[in-house]
């Protein structure tokens, strides 16, 4: 199902999307700026799925004039490349703040040098690369000392407007219709087709292929592992029913314009009750109906920074659990870098505790015992360790550059005890902070090791309770070796080293930039997936190994496997397993 709005979006997003994923040769090109990878750059600012006709234009008496087509074509412009650094109300996110009390004093002249050669500081050379011509760097240039056009709402009425149950609860079956073995069903985002890919992990098959969100991002299951969540970045979530013959698509809403996390309650009592969807614009979260989406509560996120107290009027929501010590979910402010532990047992009554942990939140997943959240303040080398049986931060945890771990990985370490892992964007190492206050006091809360990794540009990291590896994809690497393989760690022996495993040779696959990304594991925890990513004309693929002796077991190539990326097995997200 497809909203019209996201049409020339999606124009936008897949032409960008595609010179990211479409790089082919052995070696990237620099993006232009030190230490910033062309790849990592347009991770980090991926466009922004916003009409320019709806972001409403404000002239600015003192700016330099523009035309009405002038200023679509600039709001285009910085839609589809700079909103995803600098905030959709360029009030600053990874990028810097880009408002008029700024840039009218600098001049267009100063910021057409910026804008053409870029900075050290993480400014891509949108001029000298080629991107943007002589006649843009200049418009953007006048654009930029106008004030911020701002995109709408998008309240109860929109989302209602929006919001639809193709097959209501009773008509729905009253016990599982197929012969699959869901705990074992893998969702497997095909971002830029728009679709997910349900794969048995039993027969290595596809089930189905459901139309979802644009730019499909993550999935979520339900406690009872019966529905699927599934969000676009255009806010758009599918909520599936696997209990069907063929499992598909039973309600549909938009929480906004653009998003990215969505997850449902786990707390005893509230089982598949409610579900919350996170924006990224409008900066809000909402609380749905678990079983039809109807959109219940919505809760804005504006406000101020931890740190320096300053107003931000575009704090986005980035990583949601599911608290399992409490009915409430964990919501993760990123630039104002607030952990809100928002209780549900009470809707009208919201209850929320604001916990203050640091900015730039991103991803995170649980320690082993499902107590303390650790989630990654990326911009700011951290992971926040927040208590959910408390309500508190418990530390943050100084670790390499740009630490970005997907839900991270537990483990015990022979020496350390337990320990959650992250990879980092930024440098090769790998952080291995102690988890066990009662036990390992003296390692809690700590780095105990900094493990030497492949490279930078890692974006996940696994291993599973009966696993005895820890598997590291590095797929924002400019290496193409590096990018397309993994390294592996025994875990009984980390001081070893890594070892390598090819895994796009594996998929024997044609051109392309092949990136592996995001191992994940089976039900039974014997097998561990990759996939390998292409561009959206290219063949990409899903590579099994058998975990235990890490040679190759399968591979599942289909014409319908446009663009794989994560892939969220039913038991392991179901139970937070990882
Ligand atoms: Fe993600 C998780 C945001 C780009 C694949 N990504 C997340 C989460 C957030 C996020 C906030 C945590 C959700 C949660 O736990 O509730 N991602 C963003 C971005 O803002 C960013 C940097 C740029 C953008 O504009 O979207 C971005 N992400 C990407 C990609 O380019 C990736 C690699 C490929 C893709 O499919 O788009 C990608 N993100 C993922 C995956 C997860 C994820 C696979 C879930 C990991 C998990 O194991 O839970």
């Amino acid at each position: 199902m497809k909203f019209n709005y996201a049409a020339l979006a999606a124009g936008l997003f897949v032409a960008t999307a595609l010179s990211f994923t479409g790089v082919v040769g052995a070696e990237e090109k620099p993006s232009g700026h030190p230490g910033t990878p062309e790849t990592e750059m347009r991770y980090k600012g991926a466009p922004v799925p916003i009409k320019p006709e709806q972001a409403e234009t404000v002239v600015s008496p003192k700016a330099p004039p523009l035309t009405e087509a002038e200023f679509t074509r600039a709001k285009q412009i910085y839609f589809e490349r700079c909103a995803g650094c600098h905030g959709v109300l360029r009030k600053g996110a990874t990028g810097k703040p880009l408002t008029p009390d700024i840039t009218l004093n600098k001049g267009t002249d100063y910021l057409k040098v910026f804008i053409n050669y870029g900075s050290p500081a993480g400014m891509p050379n949108w001029g000298t690369s080629g991107v943007l011509s002589d006649q843009d760097v200049d418009l953007m240039a006048k654009f930029l000392q106008h004030e911020p056009p701002t995109p709408p709402e998008f309240g109860m009425k929109e989302m209602k407007a929006s919001w639809k149950v193709l097959v209501p609860p009773a008509e729905r079956p009253k016990k599982k219709l197929n012969n699959i073995n869901l705990a074992n069903v893998f969702s497997v985002t095909l971002r830029d087709a728009g679709q997910v890919a349900l794969i048995d992990g039993d027969t290595k098959k596809i089930v189905s292929v459901i139309d979802t969100g644009y730019a499909v991002h993550i999935s979520r299951v339900s406690n009872s592992g019966r529905y699927l969540y599934v969000i676009g970045r255009d806010a758009q979530i599918n909520l599936i029913d696997m209990w069907m013959a063929q499992p598909a698509n039973v309600a549909v809403i938009k929480v906004g314009l653009e998003a990215r996390s969505v997850e449902t309650s786990k707390y005893k009592g509230y089982e598949d009750t409610y579900a919350i969807a996170g924006s990224y614009w409008p900066p809000q979260y909402t609380i749905m109906k678990g079983d039809t989406l109807e959109p219940l509560k919505i809760v804005a996120t504006r406000g101020f920074t931890v740190d320096t107290q300053e107003y931000h009027p575009e704090p986005r929501v980035a990583s949601i659990v599911a608290s399992h010590f409490h009915p409430e979910f964990v919501v993760n402010v990123k630039e104002t870098g607030h952990t809100l532990m928002v209780d549900y047992s009470d809707i009208n009554n919201l209850k929320v505790t604001d916990i203050g942990t640091e900015r730039f939140l991103h991803d995170g997943g649980f320690d082993s015992t499902k107590r303390y959240f650790m989630v990654a303040a990326n911009q700011r080398n951290k992971i926040a360790v927040v208590d959910s049986k408390n309500d508190k931060l418990v530390k943050l945890v100084e670790v390499g550059k740009i630490p970005h771990p997907g839900r991270g990985a537990n483990f015990v370490d022979p020496k350390f005890g337990p320990v959650w892992a992250t990879g980092h964007l930024g440098d090769e190492t790998i952080a291995l902070i102690g988890t066990d206050p009662v036990n390992h006091k003296e390692n809690a809360w700590k780095m105990v090791r900094s493990l030497k990794g492949q490279g930078g540009g890692s974006l996940f990291i696994k291993t599973h309770p009966k696993s005895t590896n820890l598997w590291v994809d590095t797929a924002l690497n400019p290496n193409a070796a590096v990018s397309q393989s993994v390294a592996v760690y025994n875990i009984k022996n980390l001081d070893k080293g890594f070892d390598v495993v090819n895994i796009a040779e594996m998929a024997g696959l044609g051109e392309g930039p092949k990136r592996v990304v995001q191992p994940e594991y089976n039900n039974k925890g014997d097998e561990v997936w990759f996939s390998v990513w292409n561009g959206k004309t290219q063949e990409s693929a899903i590579v099994v190994l058998d975990d235990k002796t890490r040679k190759l077991k399968a591979v599942i190539k289909d014409k319908r496997l446009v663009t794989p990326t994560g892939k969220f097995n039913v038991y392991n997200t179901q139970h937070d397993v990882y």
